[in-house]
């Protein structure tokens, strides 16, 4: 597999897990992806951004910490890990990030993650049983990449509205330590 399929695959994954507004039902597999991002927008093809936004990811914290976008606009994310050890960005409401907080806590217990990398073979188990993780890899909708460290991965993504939204690392710990900036959605 494609080194950069691999991130997006594992970070589709990753935004698998059930939204707020699904904890309480069970939801069909393929129904809710969209409503769990549809409300900071949606992901595009890299090739329909007009505009690129670089962010460098260090231990702990993103430069630059804010992001100025305006609502409408379809940004390619080019991300680079300059640190020593895993880290994602990701695209969300604080709501969100908190809630990925979780699932990203059980694959890094399930080894899926470790502190330096994304091991490929565990990524491809079966995750079915556990929490969070009722989807499997591949579907196209990631707001995010995960970046091994020394490693650039990019993404789309066409910001719809203008909502409270921020840029944050969810690997346990980091969004605790810093890794955390504002996206400012301009009109
Ligand atoms: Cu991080």
């Amino acid at each position: 597999m494609h080194p950069k399929s691999l991130l997006i695959a594992t970070i589709a994954l990753l935004m698998a897990g059930p939204g707020p507004a699904f904890a309480a039902g069970g939801h069909g597999h393929g129904q809710a992806h969209a409503h769990d991002t549809a409300a900071i927008g949606r992901p595009a093809a890299v090739s329909a951004a007009r505009r690129t936004i670089r962010v460098e990811m260090h231990d702990n914290h993103f430069t630059p910490d804010t992001l100025r976008v305006k609502a409408g606009e379809t940004i390619r994310f080019v991300v680079t890990n300059k640190g020593d050890f895993l880290h994602e960005f990701s695209l969300g409401t604080a709501a969100m990030h908190a809630e990925h907080q979780k699932t990203m806590a059980v694959m890094m217990e399930h080894g899926m993650l470790t502190p330096t990398g994304i091991d490929a073979e565990r990524m491809k188990m079966d995750h079915s049983a556990m929490p969070g993780m009722d989807h499997g890899v591949g579907h196209d909708h990631a707001n995010g990449v995960l970046v091994e460290p020394g490693k650039t991965a990019d993404f789309a993504w066409t910001f719809d509205k203008t909502v409270d939204l921020e840029f944050a690392c969810n690997v346990p710990g980091h969004y605790e330590a810093g890794m955390v900036g504002t996206v400012v959605i301009g009109r």
